[in-house]
């Protein structure tokens, strides 16, 4: 076979056998942690976080009709499974099927989701097995996925809201994403007092990729509509039973509600994925839940356990990764990875480039990934291929060794900072938004040295023996 210079073959076409999370779990049993001992709700979040891949609890003590399942995508070797590839394979196919045609919905008139109904005065969400994610917070906090309609152009937009259900039928819902809050804007248009809302739990995780987008989309579709894109396969839509909207009929759990866009209210406090208590307190509008359905048999509810380090940190930015891996692409670096590490606290980016084929090409891929929409890329790094950007010790290490601080570095000042970065500055009179320099390393090799100093040491048969093997 002819090897080319540039490839242009297509990544793989094939999605996943599965098209929902009870179908993954089952389908990526050799990854899956199944704990089968009770487990009180309360000891959930510091038991989930120290897995690293998928973990199931089969009995949760308070909540014995439930289960729950956590860290579904932390590191490319989960996240590659949510696609259906080789991990080799992931971020290039992730990259190519977001720059597909949306497959939209097939409309179908019921589903698993529907098994069980619980309508007006029967509602009570607080049933539901949700944790207390940190020991500063008093309330339950609800991570689910959330789908609203654009009422101009009838997208499904969704995201993953925060939600407090501080009352049996109400609760508070923190949009962190701007696209709900200009399709609040255009119901308030429009003259409406109320947004319906579907909170969706326990989804096959490519839905929760695709949630996570961030981009120009909103002339084009929503995310919804290109969750069928990243399967390659259909998504099957039921009616809603108490709203005007239709909801995956495959998830675990559906939480039907009505966000008045009249009123907010002050609450606090959230745990940032930068691992601090950031914003302090934020103005959020109310839900009020109309009807809740979900499968019959011990339904799986996903919980994001939001700290320390987990999902929260990666799920937002994988659809980030992708897209960057596309603006890089285009410079003509090759890229052979991009990442939002969990250790960089949704503030810092790495990227993992060859040779640029015109000199300057590292520093205007820093400057594209610096240059981002979103507010996660204040410390970039590029690295080259032998640094292993799985290992935060690698990149510190790269960072130690192939930067001369004089020449290999570069900051802006006065740009976007994060709501979540506490070394930003407030802006008075600007909300919970912040101020900020932003840092562009390039820790690869350079083509001024010479390479032969560039050769790692390693010990006699390194990678092959294993110290296992001796205990
Ligand atoms: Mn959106």
């Amino acid at each position: 076979m002819v090897k080319f210079p540039v490839s242009h073959a297509a990544p793989p076409q094939a999605g996943p056998a599965s098209r929902d999370l009870r179908g993954f779990l089952a389908d990526n049993d050799d990854i899956v942690t199944r704990i089968a001992k009770p487990v009180s709700i309360d000891h959930i979040g510091a038991l989930s976080a120290q897995s690293e891949g998928p973990i199931v609890f089969e009995h949760i003590r308070e909540f014995p009709g439930f289960r729950l399942c956590d860290i579904l995508v932390k590191h490319r070797w989960s996240q590659c499974r949510a696609l259906g590839v080789d991990q080799k394979d992931y971020l290039r196919t992730l990259a190519y099927r977001l720059r597909r045609p949306p497959r939209g919905f097939v409309n179908v008139a019921t589903g698993p989701v529907k098994e069980v109904v619980y309508k007006g005065h029967e509602v009570d969400w607080t049933q539901l097995p949700v944790p207390i994610h940190s020991a500063g917070e008093d309330d339950p906090y609800i991570t689910a996925m959330n789908i609203v309609r654009d009422p101009e152009t009838g997208f499904y937009n969704s995201s993953h809201a925060g939600t407090s259900p501080l009352k049996p039928r109400s609760g508070l819902m923190s949009f962190a994403t701007p696209h709900t809050h200009v399709i609040m804007n255009k119901h308030r248009a429009l003259g409406h007092r109320e947004m319906p809302i579907a909170l969706v739990f326990g989804l096959h995780p490519a839905y929760e990729i695709m949630a996570n987008f961030s981009g120009q989309h909103m002339d084009l579709w929503g995310e919804l509509e290109m969750v069928g894109t990243l399967l390659a396969q259909d998504v099957e839509m039921v009616p809603c039973e108490a709203i005007d909207l239709t909801v995956p009929a495959h998830a675990e759990i559906v939480v039907e509600g009505l966000v008045n866009i009249e009123k907010l209210y002050d609450y606090g406090v959230v745990v940032s994925p930068s691992g601090y208590y950031l914003p302090k307190t934020q103005r959020l509008p109310e839900v009020q839940v109309q009807a809740v359905t979900m499968r019959k048999d011990r339904p799986i509810y996903r919980n994001h356990q939001t700290c320390p380090f987990t999902d929260h940190q990666v799920l937002p930015r994988l659809c980030h990764e992708a897209m960057l891996y596309n603006r890089i692409t285009e410079i003509g670096l090759p890229v052979f990875d991009v990442r939002f590490p969990h250790w960089g606290a949704a503030l810092s980016c790495v990227i993992q480039v060859g040779e640029p084929p015109i000199a300057g090409g590292v520093n205007d891929a820093l400057m594209a990934a610096m240059g981002a929409p979103w507010l996660n890329t204040k410390m970039v790094v590029a690295v080259s291929e032998d640094t292993d950007v799985n290992s935060a010790e690698d990149v510190y290490h790269a960072i130690a060794t192939r930067v001369d601080p004089a020449r290999d570095l570069f900051v802006v000042g006065n740009t976007r900072g994060s709501p979540y970065d506490p070394a930003a500055a407030l802006v008075p009179g600007q909300g919970i938004f912040r101020n900020v320099g932003k840092m562009g390393i390039d820790a690869t090799r350079k083509s001024r040295h010479d390479p032969k100093d560039f050769t790692r040491t390693w010990p006699k048969h390194w990678g092959e023996v294993d110290l296992q093997d001796y205990l």
